[in-house]
C-alpha cells in the first residue's frame, strides 16, 4: 500500500494526472443477491414481476431490470392480485408483508441478510422489554423497514448525538441500540458512546450492525482521501452508502468529494484543476458505470493505480424464487443454481493480476459474467452429474463453454456482423468499451476457454483433457460456430431446409452439442448412453435456435434484453423466414418430442435434462 502511495506521489511530482482506485469498491454481496433475485424471478415466472420500491438505490440498475420486464411500484396496493412481487434489499416493515398477503401477492423477499440480522435483533430487544434506540436516517427505507418490525412506541430513531440527548425517555430505561447497515462508522461510534453514557442499562449487538461492505468501502476511502485533490464516488444520489463515502472522503482530509451518477455527470462537474483523483463506488453502483467513469478519466489523460485493499469473500445463498401457486419452473431453479457457481469459476479464471491490462480484464468480465441464462453451463453440469461425474470438474468445463459463448456473442454484436447496441439488457461490449477492446476481449475469452480445459484441475486424466480440447476446437471452427455464422452471413439465394439446418446446427447447435459432450466426457457413459445423449444434444441445439428465431419474430424486447425483429428488417434468412412462424413452432415441438424420446432410457435420472429441453422450447428470453 505504501508503495502505491509513493507511486502516485511520484506520478504527481512528474506532472502526471493520476487516479487512485480505492479497493474494495462497487457492488456488495447483498446488492448482487437482490439483483439476481429479480433476474431469477423473471426467468422463473416470466415478465412482468413487480418490485416494491427500488430494489437497490441505483437508477441504472432499476432501468436495466425494467428493460428485462420488472415493474417498479411504490406500494403493494398497485400490484395486481396474485402477481410475483419482490421486496427490496433494504427490508420491509411487517405491515407491508401483511398488505402483500391480503393482496394475495406471491412474495419473494430480497432483503439483504445483514439487514435481516438487524431486524431479528430489534425484535429480540423488544421482546426482552428494552426500548430500541435505532441509529440511522429517519427517512431511509432501511430504517422505515426496521422501525416496522416492532410497535412504533417501542423504538426511537436518532441521527445525531443531539438526538440521543433529546430523547424523551427516563435515563434508567432499559434500552438496546441498533444501527443502519450503511451508516458512517465514525459517527455511529460517537452515537453509541452517547447512548451508553445516557442509558447505563444498554444492550447492543454482538457484532457491528454496520455491514462489512460499508465498513470496507469507507476504510478504503479514508486510505486514499488525504492524497487526492478530489475523491469521486460513483453512485446514485438516493444511495445512503454513496453519500457516506463522499462525507468520509472529506472528513479524512480530501478538499473535495464528488458524487457522480456516471461519465456524463462527471464530465459536467469535474474540477478542471484536479490532478490527483481518488475513485470509489457505492455498493449499489454497477461495474459498467464505474468502467464508464474510468474510461472518461483515461480519455482525459489520467493514469491509474489501485490500493491493495481488503479482500471480500462474503457470499450469500441466492434468494429462493420458486413459489407455490402456479406452474413452477424447475429449469429456472437449475439455471439460477448454476449461474452463481459458473460466474465464480469464470471470474477466478480471468483473475485479477495487476500486471495485466485492467481494461481487457474488465471487458472480459463484462462480456462473460453480465447476465445470460447459463443454459449451456447447465447442460454440462446436469449431464456430468447424471452420469456420476463431479460437479466441480463440470463447473470448470461449463465456465470454459460460457467463455466461448460470450466470445461468440461479443463478436456477433460487432458492427462488422450484427451491429447490435444491446445485449442482455446492457450495452454490447463494443458499445461499453470500444471495438478493439471488444475484439480482444473475445479473443482472450476464447483462449481462456482452452486454457481452462487443458488445466489438470478440470480432469486428472490428460486423455480426457485432450479430448475436451479437441472437440471444443471442432465445435467453434469451420464445422461449428464460425462455419455456421458464415452460412448465416452469406446464405445462398434460395436456401434449402438442409442448408438451414446446417446453419442452425453450426452457429448455435455445435456449442450446445459440445456442452452435452463435455458432460459425457466428464461422467461415465457407455456407448449406448452416449448415442442417446448425442441425438438429444443435436435436436436440442436446433430447437434452441428455432426458438431464438421465433423470439426475434414475436418476442418482447424488454424481456429478451436485445433488439428484435432484425432478421425480418434486414430480410435475413432464418427458421421463421424459411419455414414460416407456424412451421418453425411446429418443428420446435417435433424436436422437443424427439429430445424426450432420446432421454427415455434414462428414466427419472434425466428429469432435469428434460426440464432444460422444455425450457428451451418455451423460453421468453
Ligand atoms: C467461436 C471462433 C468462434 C467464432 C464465433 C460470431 C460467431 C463466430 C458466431 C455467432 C454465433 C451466435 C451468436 C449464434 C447465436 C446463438 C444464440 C442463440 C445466442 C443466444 O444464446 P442464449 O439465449 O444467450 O443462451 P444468453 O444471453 O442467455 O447467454
Amino acid at each position: 500500500m505504501v508503495s502505491q502511495s509513493l507511486y502516485l506521489d511520484q506520478r504527481h511530482a512528474a506532472g502526471c494526472k493520476s487516479v487512485l482506485l480505492a479497493n474494495p469498491r462497487g457492488f456488495c454481496a447483498g446488492v448482487r443477491r437482490a439483483i439476481a433475485a429479480v433476474e431469477d424471478a423473471l426467468a422463473a415466472h416470466g415478465a412482468p414481476v413487480y418490485v416494491r420500491r427500488a430494489i437497490v438505490h441505483n437508477r441504472q440498475v432499476v432501468a436495466r431490470l425494467e428493460r428485462l420486464g420488472a415493474v417498479f411500484v411504490q406500494d403493494v396496493s398497485e400490484i395486481p392480485q396474485g402477481a410475483v412481487t419482490i421486496l427490496s434489499a433494504h427490508g420491509s416493515a411487517t405491515a407491508v408483508k401483511e398488505a402483500a398477503r391480503r393482496g394475495k401477492l406471491r412474495v419473494v423477499d430480497a432483503i439483504c441478510p445483514l439487514v435481516a440480522k438487524v431486524h431479528a435483533e430489534v425484535v429480540q430487544w423488544h421482546l426482552q422489554g428494552r426500548h430500541v434506540v435505532l441509529v440511522g436516517h429517519v427517512d431511509h427505507p432501511e430504517i422505515i423497514g426496521t422501525i416496522g418490525q416492532v410497535p412504533r412506541a417501542s423504538i426511537s430513531v436518532v441521527g445525531t448525538v443531539t438526538d440521543v440527548n433529546a430523547l424523551i425517555l427516563p435515563d434508567d430505561t432499559p434500552v438496546a441500540y441498533a444501527v443502519q447497515t450503511t451508516f458512517s462508522v465514525g459517527e455511529a461510534d460517537s452515537m453509541i458512546k452517547a447512548i451508553k453514557t445516557r442509558f447505563p442499562d444498554c444492550a447492543g449487538p454482538r457484532t457491528s450492525d454496520i455491514c462489512y461492505a460499508t465498513t470496507n468501502r469507507q476504510a478504503a476511502v479514508v486510505e486514499i482521501a488525504a492524497q487526492c485533490d478530489v475523491v469521486v464516488i460513483v453512485g446514485d444520489p438516493m444511495s445512503s452508502n454513496a453519500r457516506r463515502l463522499v462525507e468520509t472522503a472529506i472528513a479524512a482530509g480530501c478538499p473535495q468529494g464528488l458524487l457522480v451518477e456516471g461519465a456524463d455527470d462527471l464530465a459536467s462537474r469535474f474540477p478542471a484543476a484536479a490532478m490527483r483523483v481518488g475513485l470509489s463506488a457505492a455498493a449499489s453502483a454497477p461495474d459498467e458505470v464505474i468502467e464508464e467513469v474510468c474510461a472518461w478519466l483515461r480519455e482525459h489523460g489520467f493514469g491509474f493505480s489501485e490500493v491493495a485493499g481488503t479482500e471480500e469473500g462474503m457470499r450469500f445463498r441466492p434468494v429462493p424464487v420458486t413459489l407455490p401457486g402456479r406452474e413452477r419452473s424447475d429449469a429456472a431453479a437449475i439455471l439460477a443454481d448454476i449461474r452463481r457457481d459458473v460466474d465464480e469459476a469464470i471470474l477466478e479464471a480471468i483473475g485479477d493480476m495487476p500486471a495485466r491490462s485492467l481494461r481487457l480484464a474488465d471487458a472480459m468480465r463484462y462480456a462473460a459474467t453480465s447476465g445470460g441464462k447459463r443454459f449451456r453451463a447447465a447442460l454440462t453440469v446436469t449431464v456430468t452429474q447424471m452420469l456420476g461425474g463431479t460437479r466441480s470438474m463440470a463447473l470448470r468445463a461449463a465456465a470454459a463453454i460460457e467463455c466461448v459463448h460470450a466470445q461468440s456473442l461479443v463478436h456477433d454484436d460487432l458492427p462488422c456482423m450484427d451491429n447490435d447496441d444491446l445485449r442482455r439488457g446492457r450495452p454490447t461490449a463494443h458499445r461499453q468499451f470500444d471495438e478493439a477492446t471488444a475484439l480482444l476481449a473475445g479473443d482472450a475469452l476464447l483462449a481462456l476457454a482452452f486454457e481452462i480445459l487443458a488445466d489438470p484441475r478440470t480432469h486428472h486424466h490428460a486423455g480426457v483433457r485432450a479430448e475436451l480440447v479437441l472437440r471444443l476446437a471442432r465445435s467453434v471452427g469451420q464445422d461449428g460456430l464460425a462455419g455456421g455464422q458464415m452460412m448465416d452471413l452469406y446464405p445462398s439465394e434460395i436456401i434449402s431446409s438442409a442448408e438451414l439446418i446446417a446453419c442452425l446446427a453450426g452457429k448455435t447447435g455445435s456449442l450446445i452439442r459440445y456442452a452435452v459432450e463435455a458432460g459425457i466426457l466428464l461422467g461415465h457413459a457407455d456407448d449406448q448412453c452416449n448415442a442417446g445423449l448425442l441425438s438429444f444434444a443435436q435436436d436440442l441445439g436446433l430447437l434452441f435456435q428455432l426458438q431464438d428465431d421465433l423470439l426475434d419474430a414475436v418476442g418482447d424486447e424488454r424481456v429478451v434484453g436485445k433488439a428484435l425483429g432484425k432478421d425480418a428488417a434486414k430480410n435475413r434468412k432464418n427458421a421463421v423466414s424459411v419455414l414460416g412462424a407456424e412451421g418453425a413452432a411446429q418443428e420446435a415441438q417435433r424436436l422437443l418430442a424427439s429430445c424426450a424420446k432420446a432421454l427415455e432410457p434414462f428414466g427419472d435420472r434425466a428429469a432435469c435434462l428434460l426440464e432444460l429441453a422444455r425450457f428451451a422450447a418455451r423460453r421468453t428470453l
